[in-house]
């Protein structure tokens, strides 16, 4: 039965039929269905299809456009249930996450976002299209830990760079941890361009973020 439900919860992301995949998360949800198993078994392997399909020219702009419009509806209904996680977990630490300059692709950071609430961190979403001297404003007024850039194009993946050199520009590059992340985004990439870290999904996000927390609490207890 379960494996009936991700089949369909897959397809509702193929045809981009928003009310489906929202009923499908309901049903999810009243059935026992982990929210991320949802995300990650049911929901994602759809946009992966759609990816795939858009590549191949089976599919075209407006169905990916569907396609997303139907995530997001998935999304409101599971995300609320990851993040009251979160509100049980003493804080671990303060995010500002995007997606980078050029870019509006937003699923993949939402999730990053969800799943870093769920295990008690602050984030401070930014949305999407933005520029890395925003990046650093926001990291400054909020005194962030760490910084998460998304880019889900190999053209705006460069622009990473640009938020880890605003960083330094604005004096806090020491401070602050840069995270990046997103479908053609590597390890290699991250660093080449002088990232800390890079996670290839939301979960591995999570882990990197407290890894993360762990050297900055080591560095402090070393100057002491
Ligand atoms: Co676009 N798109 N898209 N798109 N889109 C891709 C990325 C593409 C690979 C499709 C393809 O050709 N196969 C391709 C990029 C090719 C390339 O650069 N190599 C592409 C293209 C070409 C485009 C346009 C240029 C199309 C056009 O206009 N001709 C255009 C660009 C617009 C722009 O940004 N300027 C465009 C537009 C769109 C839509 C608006 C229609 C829509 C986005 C809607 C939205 O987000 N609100 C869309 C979609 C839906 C996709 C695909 C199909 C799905 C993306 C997605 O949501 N995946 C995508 C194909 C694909 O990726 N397979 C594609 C699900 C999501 C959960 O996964 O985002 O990878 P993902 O996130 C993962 C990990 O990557 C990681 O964790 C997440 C969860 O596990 N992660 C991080 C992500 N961010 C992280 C940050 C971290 C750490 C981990 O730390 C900070």
């Amino acid at each position: 039965m379960f494996d009936n439900t991700l089949k369909d919860m897959r397809q509702s992301i193929i045809d981009g039929a928003p009310d489906t995949a929202s009923s499908l998360a309901q049903q999810a949800l009243a059935g026992g269905i982990a929210p991320i198993d949802a995300i990650n078994n049911g929901y994602v392997p759809g946009m992966h299809d759609v990816g795939e399909q858009f590549a191949k020219g089976q599919m075209f702009l407006p169905d990916m456009m569907a396609s997303a419009e139907a995530m997001r509806a998935a999304m409101a209904v599971l995300d609320p249930e990851l993040r009251k996680l979160g509100t049980e977990r003493p804080m671990a630490g303060v995010v500002v996450l995007g997606t980078t300059k050029g870019d509006i692709h937003e699923i993949g950071k939402i999730l990053v976002g969800t799943l870093l609430t769920a295990h008690g961190f602050q984030v401070h979403d930014l949305g999407v299209d933005v520029a890395g001297e925003k990046f650093a404003a926001k990291a400054r007024e909020v005194n962030a830990d760490i910084v998460g850039v998304s880019a889900l194009l190999t053209t705006t993946m460069r622009s990473q760079k640009g938020v880890v050199e605003a960083l330094e520009e604005s004096g806090l590059r020491a401070q602050v941890k840069v995270m990046v992340g997103g479908a053609p985004v590597t390890k290699r990439w991250a660093d080449e361009i002088g990232a800390d870290g890079y996670a290839p999904n939301a979960m591995a996000a999570v882990e990197l973020a407290r890894q993360f927390m762990q050297q900055k609490s080591q560095t402090v207890v070393e100057l002491l």
